[in-house]
């Protein structure tokens, strides 16, 4: 008996240990081209990859894809994926009007003519809401975590979606089902202020974050912004070498860039325990139309503490320079 009971419980911690090593299901959702965390952040999740932490199922563009940084972001996270041998990750980008109508990035396209890619341009990539509906309703229930860096035009297209080939649920039950949490960077805390990828698209923002049907750990601009990262590249990497590294060597000269980005991917593979504490509640969009032709909308995020709510956002705890150096360490990695 004593035996059996020795059996059952190295069965069990087996059992535990499997399922805590089982790695994060993500799909990263990316305004890459207007800002150089994007392409942080996914550098970083590719080594989470490699070291068996994250499996990312798809990526999508928030940029629209009949944009310069759309057309040119797209092929740029298709070379980043191929630098990291992992050129076949689905991706996927918006395809309705481009709210900010003038060419911003001065980097996607270049990374796109000097490193090998598949994907010519977003053009030709899927509706992003169609590839989370198709990776959705592929997976786990409860198992997937969504990662946005960008703006949510995409996920207010998902959550308006109705059945299709791929699922007979509807967009917001499809997120219920398969959706374990979202990992937003985005707003400001506890008071926002037209924070840049909630604003972009503030109606697309105000109805996802009221309809999202499971939890949400906000990252803040005042959390990244406390986290500076990325000037290393160029100590490492000789010029040509690696993608991420041109990247930044164009939109930061070298030096180092606010984390915002990366710290939502960072929190979408390994939590929050290490180097953050979460206040609970929920957060909302208030977004004031303009009165005046040509002017644009402002908006703003509004937080109210609840024991009971869904969302949480993120107060960094630990000392910002150690998370930098966490965050380098896995930004940094070579391919495997
Ligand atoms: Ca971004």
């Amino acid at each position: 008996m004593k035996k059996l009971i020795t059996l059952f419980s190295s069965l069990l911690i087996f059992s535990i240990l499997s399922i805590a090593q089982q790695p994060v299901k993500l799909i990263l959702d990316t305004d890459i081209a207007l800002d150089v965390d994007d392409a942080g952040a996914l550098a970083m999740l590719h080594r989470l990859q490699s070291l068996g932490e994250c499996e990312i199922l798809g990526i999508v563009v928030s940029s629209g894809s009949r944009s310069y940084d759309g057309y040119w972001g797209a092929a740029c996270v298709d070379a980043i994926d191929s630098y990291y041998n992992r050129g076949d990750i689905p991706l996927g980008i918006y395809k309705g009007c481009h709210n900010i109508p003038d060419r911003v990035s001065n980097f996607s396209k270049q990374v796109a003519d000097a490193f090998p890619h598949d994907l010519p341009n977003g053009a030709y990539a899927p509706e992003a809401w169609k590839l989370y509906r198709k990776i959705l309703s592929e997976q786990a229930d409860n198992s997937v975590v969504v990662v946005t860096v960008g703006f949510l035009n995409n996920l207010a297209a998902l959550l308006k979606s109705g059945p299709d080939e791929y699922s007979a649920m509807t967009g917001i039950e499809l997120v219920r089902k398969k959706v374990k949490f979202w990992s937003c960077m985005g707003g400001q805390f506890p008071q926002g202020n037209e924070e840049f990828n909630l604003n972009t698209y503030a109606h697309d923002a105000a109805y996802v974050m009221e309809q999202w049907p499971v939890k949400v750990i906000y990252g803040g601009f005042e959390v990244g912004w406390q986290v500076m990262t990325g000037g290393g590249f160029e100590k490492i990497y000789p010029p040509g070498t690696n993608p991420v590294a041109m990247a930044f060597k164009l939109y930061t000269g070298g030096a180092d860039r606010y984390s915002w980005d990366e710290i939502s991917a960072y929190v979408a593979v390994r939590g929050t325990a290490n180097y953050f504490d979460v206040v609970r509640g929920t957060n909302r969009m208030e977004v004031y139309d303009p009165q005046v032709l040509g002017e644009r909308v402002h908006s703003r995020n509004v937080w109210t503490d609840d024991p009971g709510g869904k969302d949480y956002y993120l107060v960094l705890k630990a000392d910002p320079e150690d998370l930098a150096a966490e965050l380098e360490k896995l930004m940094y990695a070579a391919p495997e």
